[in-house]
């Protein structure tokens, strides 16, 4: 079985998407999703440009050493941009596996190890009344975990709260337009605000679920430490991204200080930016998904590793991962032996008129289908009258106009 054809679609059903699309020489399609929220064209330029040439007349049946040849072969590797391409072929390539054999890619990576995958949905408001209020119907549907993040009193924009056509919960979603907006950022307010709103959440609504708040890679590693002390009474399941990521020794000042639960990984995507975190045990859940972190093969390296150390997984899922990353999140949780939680963040109504995913998503509870490959169709008509729009994800300017990290 031989890859005849590898096309790169780029679409925009209420957001960006970019998925590879490999066609062997005996007919069968198999998906990958590429996409890299604000930056979708360096991707398709990479995939177009420098891969899709190497993969046409390859042995599909030769995963890893596919993946072997794009990354090793690869003077200049790793990053966002070569990862979310490695990733897509090798997404692909699974998909292709499965349904060349007829079965679910699950089966090919060892075969199901749970009954359903918990997720966590967004819980966000204007205030704390409103985002408790939010965070109560989220658990009055059955969910059992939930992420609460509320607008910062005296900034005029907070992270993750964002109103947009597509609902409050947006702050992923780029503006279209020239130049990226620009939030504001006080870290003062900020720490002065997430306990109080965690407490308020705790005090109305119990403890019998899971909590989860992001920080977005706002803090220094001291501040970190302080609010996951000051969080400790909540009992957090995760406090997510407090430091900058690329800076894995922060976290042993921030693991010296609390032992609040701590998530990190959404923009890593290898292996590499897990070694001191993970061996150290810095760190309790890894959130490269499948999309960034150089595909299924990759993240299952990097779960196994965690594995050794007591880290267990939690996917990034949110709206600008296609439903096509989503699956590929889903098959290696349904397998893995340290799955943790999988973020789901929801897609806008448009974006179902492409992606047609197989998997289901009952009370907060994911379970993926037995359709062969990964399980997910993508209608390429109706991708085509969704052309990609040009959009930037928002900068980040503190009060006194200098830059902070978004
Ligand atoms: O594109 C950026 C988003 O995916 C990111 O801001 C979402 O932090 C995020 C999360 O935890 O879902
Ligand atoms: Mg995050």
């Amino acid at each position: 079985m031989k890859i005849a054809s590898a096309d790169v679609i780029v679409c925009s059903p209420g957001r960006n998407f970019v998925t590879l699309k490999l066609t062997t020489d005996d007919g069968i399609v198999g998906y990958g999703d590429a996409t890299v929220n604000g930056r979708e064209l360096a991707v398709v330029g990479y995939l177009r440009e420098h891969l899709c040439p190497l993969l046409v007349g390859r042995d599909a049946t030769r995963i890893n050493d596919t993946w072997q040849y794009l990354y090793r072969g690869a003077y200049w590797r790793r990053g966002p941009i070569t990862m979310a391409s490695i990733s897509a072929v090798d997404q692909a390539l699974w998909d292709v596996n499965g349904k060349a054999l007829g079965v679910p890619v699950y089966r090919l990576l060892g075969g199901q190890a749970r009954d359903y995958l918990l997720t966590y949905p967004h819980c966000v408001g204007q205030t704390v009344e409103a985002t408790v209020e939010a965070a109560a119907a989220k658990l009055d549907e059955g969910y059992q975990a939930i992420r609460v993040q509320a607008a910062v009193p005296g900034l005029a924009t907070t992270y993750g709260v964002h109103v947009s056509k597509h609902g409050e919960d947006a702050a992923y979603e780029p503006a279209a337009g020239s130049l990226p907006e620009e939030e504001e950022w006080d870290t003062g307010r900020y720490l002065d605000f997430v306990p109080k709103l965690i407490k308020a959440v705790r005090d109305e609504l119990g403890y019998g679920f899971a909590l989860l708040h992001d920080s977005h890679h706002r803090l220094t590693p001291i501040e970190a430490g302080g609010l996951g002390k000051a969080l400790e009474p909540y009992r957090m399941f995760w406090l997510e991204d407090t430091t900058p990521a690329e800076d894995q020794t922060a976290f042993r000042t921030i693991r010296a200080h609390t032992t609040t639960p701590l998530a990190v990984g959404e923009v890593f995507n290898t292996v590499w930016d897990f070694q001191t975190l993970i061996t150290e045990r810095l760190i309790d859940y890894v959130r490269m998904p499948v999309t960034h972190g150089g595909g299924i093969s990759h993240l299952m390296r990097v779960l196994a590793l965690a594995d050794v150390y007591g880290v267990r997984s939690g996917a990034h899922g949110p709206s600008d991962i296609s439903p096509v990353g989503m699956a590929a999140n889903a098959h290696v949780g349904w397998v893995i032996p340290n799955f943790g939680i999988q973020e789901f963040m929801g897609y806008p109504e448009l974006t179902g008129e492409v992606f047609k995913p197989s998997y289901e998503l009952t009370n907060g509870l994911l379970r993926v289908s037995d359709a062969p490959g990964l399980g997910v169709e993508v209608d390429e008509e109706a991708a085509a009258r969704y052309p990609y729009v040009a959009r930037y994800l928002p900068v980040n300017r503190r009060q006194d106009g200098s830059m902070h990290d978004w």
